[in-house]
């Protein structure tokens, strides 16, 4: 293709994006659009995919039937929300195996925030109310997202993560209204993910190096920042209800702003778990590959019987 065509695709593909028109697999988009895509969708589905390992830490812990059900339910959706945006994922030309090898090679990387341990019952909650909660807010914003599959994806996502910050907000109303014991683990519990929960939404704005560029492309509808702040003022309400104080002193409204004032997140902590020295990064991609190379059998079996049936058709064919 000559460089003059290649311009002209390029201003064709930017107007319907200025247009706000859906993206669609067999579109022509330029090859760094995929490639920001692939690095964004198969990170949020290997989250997805990781983030049933802290959870499911406590399915056989848990306090009650009507608990361990709700809890199972939860972790289920999430390695549903993986399946369809690995799904979406593969619409952008990379297969399901390139990208299970990035994740377990460390190429790939996932939410900082599941490499925290879940040390608690209350941190069932925890997860619910605020890592849910935090990525509700992020994914209500990417619904409207340029790539249709990851925009449609996202619909279905943004329903049962609703679900899913309730379920973890009632856990912490229940402890709060308990014993004073259950009150303090509730509150060591917010202690514990309230800063991981602000840095799911990545570096700051002057800080990242995608933000920019995709919400040019209308990947991001709103950047990292706002998004952070959207949460703050969203949740500090709701840990009012529950009676639990925000670990941070520097938590203020602002009334200028309209917003809350925030102290400093510690950017250094955040980096070194992003690079893989957080607290279970090692445990949690060992899971996952163990998952993956004892699963081996169930793939291959799924293989040989999808084989058998395609050979059956084309005998009836005959
Ligand atoms: N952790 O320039 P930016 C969930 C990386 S789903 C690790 O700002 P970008 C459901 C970033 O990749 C949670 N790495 O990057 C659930 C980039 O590195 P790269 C996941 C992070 O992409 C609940 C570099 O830093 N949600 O929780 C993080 O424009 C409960 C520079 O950053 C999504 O993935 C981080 N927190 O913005 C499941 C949502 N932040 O790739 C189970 C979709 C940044 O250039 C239980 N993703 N980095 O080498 C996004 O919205 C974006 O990718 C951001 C980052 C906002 C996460």
């Amino acid at each position: 293709m000559s460089e003059n065509e290649i311009k002209s695709l390029e201003e064709m593909f930017e107007a319907r994006i200025a247009r706000d028109e859906k993206i669609e697999p067999k579109d022509w988009m330029p090859e760094k659009y995929r490639k920001t895509h692939i690095r964004q969708i198969s990170q949020h589905a290997h989250s997805e995919i990781v983030g049933m390992l802290p959870e499911g830490n406590w399915i056989t812990r848990a306090p009650s039937l009507r608990r361990k059900v709700a809890l199972l339910a939860k972790i289920q959706d999430e390695g549903g929300h993986g399946l369809y945006l690995y799904s979406a994922c593969e619409t952008l030309g990379i297969s399901r195996d390139e990208l299970f090898e990035q994740l377990h090679s460390g190429e790939a990387k996932y939410s900082s925030i599941f490499n925290y341990p879940t040390l608690t019952w209350a941190d069932m909650g925890s997860v619910g109310w605020l890592v849910d909660g935090a990525a509700i807010i992020n994914q209500v914003a990417l619904m409207g997202t340029s790539y249709g599959p990851y925009s449609r994806a996202m619909v279905r996502i943004c329903k049962e993560e609703s679900f899913h910050q309730r379920q973890g907000y009632e856990i912490l109303l229940t402890l709060c209204n308990g014993t004073p014991e259950q009150k303090a683990m509730a509150q060591d519990s917010l202690n514990r993910w309230w800063w991981p929960s602000l840095m799911m939404f990545g570096p700051r704005d002057a800080e990242s190096p995608n933000t920019e560029q995709s919400v040019k492309w209308k990947l991001k509808r709103k950047t990292n920042d706002e998004l952070r702040q959207q949460f703050i003022d969203q949740t500090v309400p709701q840990a009012e209800i529950l009676g639990l104080t925000i670990p941070d002193p520097q938590l203020k409204w602002n009334e200028e702003r309209k917003h809350y004032d925030f102290g400093e997140i510690d950017w250094n902590e955040f980096w070194q778990v992003v690079k893989g020295h957080g607290p279970c990064n090692k445990q949690r991609i060992a899971a996952r590959v163990n998952a993956h190379e004892n699963g081996k059998w169930v793939r291959d079996a799924a293989m040989a019987y999808a084989e058998k049936q395609e050979e059956k058709k084309l005998e009836q064919a005959i």
